[in-house]
């Protein structure tokens, strides 16, 4: 059966909407995570070596692309003979999270093809085994984050693996994220067959191969049970108790939620987190030259941390184990943003108000498909978010181009401001409170590729 066209994929969801149902977030468990705010999220895989093309034509689908153009198992496997990523380097990849303010990183250990870019004695279809490489990446990589002081995440393809003849699925339909090349009779699979074969002896590999893991990201829970939910959580705990889980574990489970390629409508109730594509796709493609500005990339981090999440800002390395060098770019950008107004992210937490002026055109859209799923808005228009610690609220004034601003928020006979600073600049700037509001003169400032000041104001 062909996977359903992409128009049936188009799921429409209540805008932003991060299901707000109960999490068990253990607070102890959660801290060193809400703290952070930022990380770096890695696709890498076989898909990485195809970068965009199939038997000499640009494919669909991107990492996806074994499923939309019906490729046969055998064959998509021989793409390992090709993986041979002599230019990985995982101290520069969690170097470039470092300097770039991120705080964890998650890297795709297993993705829906099922092939395990890391050492899994329980299936050779994996890159150590199966490739010229012979390398374990995610042992170089947990080395790699210990040094530079980065949580190591693992990205875990949980309810899709087109590998295993045991996997049915059913989104967007019976059947719609199956390998039914391989595997055609859907009746037939059994999804505990696979859970017992292949989940959780590989979910016990990752939480023992590499020591202390920061975080199971899980993707496409699909039709796993409530009960294999629940054992797969307490199993994850019985190896690493603080290993914090996100909601795709399945069935309401999980210490936070991902909004996936959307930033929630307002400040959630419940741990979030935003995981979004810093180009087109997840995966590296050669065609891929959607890249969002530097600029475009702060705007989300200021949104998502002012409303209370956490920004997963995705990175697509190449089959050789390099970054695209657009993504350097943009990292390097966002890390000199990062050094001149770090305080304003880190342990901050929503003030009272959200934001200001903000227009329509930034809120994004609502419609979502699985892949090549970006529904952020691309729209950059000045406006004003707002984070807090303490008595001091940060004004983060986006892509401003005046030199004046009020927050309307602060009319005289609010909160009293007692001092205003602008991040990274030498001199004060001049500032009135009155019936307007709070309004601030800027004080001169070098022009920035990422032209969004952060103003600190102390309250009374
Ligand atoms: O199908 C995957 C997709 O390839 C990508 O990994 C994203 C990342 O959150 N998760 C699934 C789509 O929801």
């Amino acid at each position: 059966m062909k996977p359903v066209s992409l128009v049936l994929l188009m799921l429409f969801l209540p805008l932003g909407t991060v299901r707000a149902q109960s999490t068990g977030a253990d607070p102890n468990r959660t801290q060193w995570w809400k703290e952070a705010k930022f990380g770096m999220f890695l696709h890498w895989g076989l898909y990485s070596v195809a970068a965009g093309d199939w038997k000499g034509k640009p494919y669909r689908g991107s990492e996806h692309f074994m499923l939309y153009e019906r490729i046969p198992l055998r064959e998509y496997a021989k793409l390992a003979e090709s993986l041979n990523p002599t230019r990985f380097d995982a101290e520069f990849w969690a170097r470039q999270a470092r300097d770039a303010g991120m705080k964890y990183l998650v890297v795709t250990t297993k993705h829906h093809d099922g092939f395990a870019m890391y050492n899994s004695p329980s299936s050779p279809y994996n890159i150590v085994k199966a490739t010229p490489f012979g390398r374990d990446p995610i042992r170089e990589l947990a080395d790699a984050c210990k040094k530079y002081d980065l949580k190591l995440g693992l990205y875990y393809s949980l309810g899709r693996d087109w590998e295993d003849p045991d996997v049915p699925t059913h989104w967007p339909t019976k059947g719609g994220r199956s390998n039914l090349i391989d595997f055609p009779d859907e009746d037939a699979k059994d999804f505990s067959r696979y859970f017992e074969r292949k989940v959780k002896p590989q979910i016990r590999e990752l939480l023992t191969q590499y020591g202390p893991v920061g975080l199971l990201w899980f993707d496409t829970p699909e039709l796993i049970s409530k009960a294999q939910s629940q054992e797969l959580k307490a199993m994850i705990h019985s190896l690493q108790p603080d290993c914090i889980i996100n909601n795709r574990i399945g069935n309401d489970l999980g210490d936070y939620y991902v909004s996936e390629q959307q930033i929630a409508a307002d400040k959630e109730a419940k741990l979030w987190e935003a995981c979004i594509t810093m180009s087109g796709q997840w995966s590296y493609s050669k065609y891929d030259h959607a890249w969002k500005s530097s600029e475009l990339l702060v705007r989300q981090l200021v949104e998502i941390v002012s409303k209370g999440g956490n920004f997963l800002l995705n990175v697509n390395p190449k089959g050789d184990g390099s970054l695209p060098q657009p993504s350097i770019e943009r990292l390097a950008d966002i890390g000199r943003w990062m050094t001149v107004n770090h305080e304003a992210i880190y342990g901050t937490h929503p003030w009272e108000f959200t934001s200001e002026g903000v227009s329509e055109e930034t809120l994004g859209e609502v419609i979502k498909k699985d892949t090549d799923n970006d529904a952020t808005s691309k729209v950059i228009h000045p406006d004003l978010y707002f984070t807090s610690n303490g008595n001091n609220v940060y004004v983060f004034a986006r892509s401003w181009t005046s030199r004046k601003l009020t927050v309307k928020s602060l009319k005289i006979g609010t909160k009293s401001v007692k001092s205003v600073l602008l991040l990274g600049a030498p001199n004060k700037p001049v500032w009135l409170q009155n019936e307007d509001g709070l309004t601030i003169t800027f004080p001169k400032v070098r022009p920035n590729s990422v032209p969004i000041y952060v103003f600190k104001l102390t309250l009374e």
